[in-house]
C-alpha cells in the first residue's frame, strides 16, 4: 500500500476571524500536524481564487452570499470573497507545518468554475492534475482531513473514491460549515460512495 495525506484547504479564511471561517477550524492544526510526522508523502490543497470569482456572491447583482445561482455547470452556492490568490487569507494558517508538502495543489484559480474538489472543477469534468500526480506515483490509498467537512473534503473524498482511490476521511480532524443540513448530506454521500469515514 502506498498512501498519502492530503490536507485540504487549511487557510486563514476558513479559521475563526477569516472571511469565511468554519467553527473550530484552527483547533484541527496540531493534531493535523501530528498526523503530518506520521506520513511519509504529505499533499495540502489551497483554495486560490482570483479577484471577482464567479462563486463570490460580490460578483453578483443582488446576491447575498450562501444563496444559490445557475451556473452554466449546475447551481452553485454564493460565497463572501474568500481565499483571493496572494492575500492574507488564502495563507496557510500560521501554525500548519507545511515544511514537509510534496506538492500544493491549488484550486478554484479558473474565473468562471468554483473547485470543491482537489480532483475536478464542480463541472466535474475539469481535472486538476492530481489524479495524474498520485497515479504516477503509485499512490493508492488516500487520508484526507481539513476544511470544510461537507465541502472541499466531502467533493474531494467522493471524487478519490470514484477514481478508484481508497479514501479515509479522519473526520475528528476535519470541521464543517454545516449549512442546510449539509454535513449530515455530506456523510451519507461519502459513505455511499465508499469513503470510510473515522
Ligand atoms: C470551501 C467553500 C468555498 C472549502 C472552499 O474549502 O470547503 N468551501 N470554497
Ligand atoms: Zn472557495
Amino acid at each position: 500500500m502506498t498512501q498519502a495525506l492530503i490536507v485540504i484547504d487549511v487557510q486563514n479564511d476558513f479559521c475563526p476571524g477569516g472571511a469565511l471561517a468554519v467553527p473550530e477550524g484552527d483547533q484541527i492544526v496540531p493534531g493535523i500536524n501530528a498526523l503530518i510526522d506520521a506520513h511519509d508523502t504529505v499533499i495540502l490543497t489551497q483554495d486560490w481564487h482570483p479577484a471577482g470569482h464567479s462563486s463570490f456572491a460580490s460578483s453578483h447583482a443582488g446576491k447575498a452570499p450562501m444563496e444559490l445561482v445557475d451556473m452554466p455547470y449546475g447551481p452553485q452556492v454564493l460565497w463572501p470573497d474568500h481565499c483571493v490568490q496572494g492575500s492574507g487569507g488564502a495563507a496557510f494558517h500560521k501554525d500548519l507545518n507545511t515544511t514537509r508538502a510534496d506538492l500544493i495543489i491549488r484550486k478554484g484559480y479558473n474565473p468562471a468554475i468554483d473547485s470543491y474538489s482537489a480532483f475536478f472543477e464542480n463541472d466535474q469534468t475539469t481535472p486538476t492534475g492530481l489524479e495524474g500526480y498520485l497515479r504516477t506515483r503509485g499512490i493508492t490509498d488516500l487520508v484526507m482531513v481539513g476544511l470544510a467537512t461537507d465541502f472541499c473534503v466531502n467533493f474531494s473524498a467522493v471524487d478519490a473514491a470514484k477514481l478508484g482511490f481508497a479514501v479515509t476521511v479522519r473526520q475528528d480532524l476535519c470541521r464543517a460549515i454545516d449549512f442546510d443540513g449539509s454535513l449530515a448530506a455530506a456523510q451519507a454521500g461519502m459513505t455511499a460512495a465508499g469513503v470510510t469515514l473515522a
